[in-house]
């Protein structure tokens, strides 16, 4: 990185809205999903990843979501979720974070304006009644957990991961909260920052072209080339846990 030029200057009028994606989480340990190696590789998205998958399979998929929370049970941020957790230090309500990761780092770095649109790993519900999510470190191994208040009422019903699967709609108070701040942020510098995502998942990959309709300036920072690479005007390729700590100046 250069010293001119691929700094992201922030002053008192920015407004920065980032995107991140499991490449942020890459460096503390965990997976990503579409590189090789990833987590996909050796299993079809569908079957793990989808309410279809999950009616068809649960043990299946209660191994796959207990063998990601042993391993990221051992994993802690990284340099690059460090120096997202600082800028929102900084920017205190002129910053937000939408992350797609369930790995929960971004709140154990200390970011407290932050939007899971994919949901959180940690957390388990019902698959059939609408009983809060609630915090669950079990992998679950051996017998599928099942719901108790349903049982309680003669309904066998089983528990799955909080995650937004394929197919599966957002939470929209989610994306009305990344909108809203987009909105606000246009009537300043507006700055939408998208770090380590292949940006092929909607509607999150979407948000890039909602920040621009909004006539933002737009940062991805990634491993490599994603294919959408050219909807952002600035790209700087390498990894976010080297990039990121040097990326932002105050101005
Ligand atoms: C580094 C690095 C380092 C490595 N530093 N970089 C519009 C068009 C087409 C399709 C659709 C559309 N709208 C909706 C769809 C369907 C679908 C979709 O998008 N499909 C596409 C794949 C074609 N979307 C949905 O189904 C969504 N739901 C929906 O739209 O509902 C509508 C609805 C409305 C009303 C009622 C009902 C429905 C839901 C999507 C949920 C996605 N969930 C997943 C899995 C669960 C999470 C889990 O188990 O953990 O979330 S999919 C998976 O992909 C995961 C991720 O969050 C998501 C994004 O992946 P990400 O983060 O980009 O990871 P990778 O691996 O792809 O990329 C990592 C990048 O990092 C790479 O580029 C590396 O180079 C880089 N990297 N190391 C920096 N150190």
């Amino acid at each position: 990185m250069h010293d001119d030029g691929d700094h992201l200057v922030l002053h008192g009028d920015t407004w920065l809205c980032v995107l991140t994606g499991a490449g942020v989480s890459a460096e503390s340990g965990i997976a990503t999903f579409r590189d090789a190696g990833g987590l996909w590789e050796g299993h079809r998205a569908e079957q793990v990843a989808s309410p279809e998958g999950f009616a068809d399979d649960p043990e299946l998929v209660w191994r796959f979501y207990g063998a990601r929370r042993r391993q990221a049970g051992g994993c802690s941020p990284n340099r690059g979720h460090a120096a997202l957790a600082a800028v929102e230090q900084r920017l205190g309500e002129r910053f937000l974070l939408a992350t797609q990761n369930v790995d929960g780092l971004h709140a154990v770095a200390g970011n407290r304006r932050l939007v899971e649109l994919h949901g959180n790993l940690w957390r388990t519900r019902c698959s059939a009644c609408d009983r809060p999510a609630f915090e669950d470190r079990s992998d679950h191994e051996g017998a599928l957990p099942r719901c108790e208040p349903c049982a309680a009422v003669g309904r066998d019903a089983l528990l799955r991961p909080d995650i937004v699967w394929f197919g599966e709609a957002l939470d929209p108070a989610d994306l009305a909260r990344v909108t809203a701040f987009l909105d606000e942020g246009a009537r300043h510098h507006l700055v939408f920052l998208a770090v380590g995502t292949s940006g092929v998942v909607y509607p999150a990959a979407g948000l890039v072209g909602e920040a621009r309709a909004r006539g933002a300036d737009t940062w991805l920072v990634n491993a490599e080339a994603p294919e959408n690479a050219r909807r952002f005007g600035r790209f700087l390729a390498g990894k976010s846990g080297e990039i990121l700590p040097r990326l932002f100046v105050f101005d």
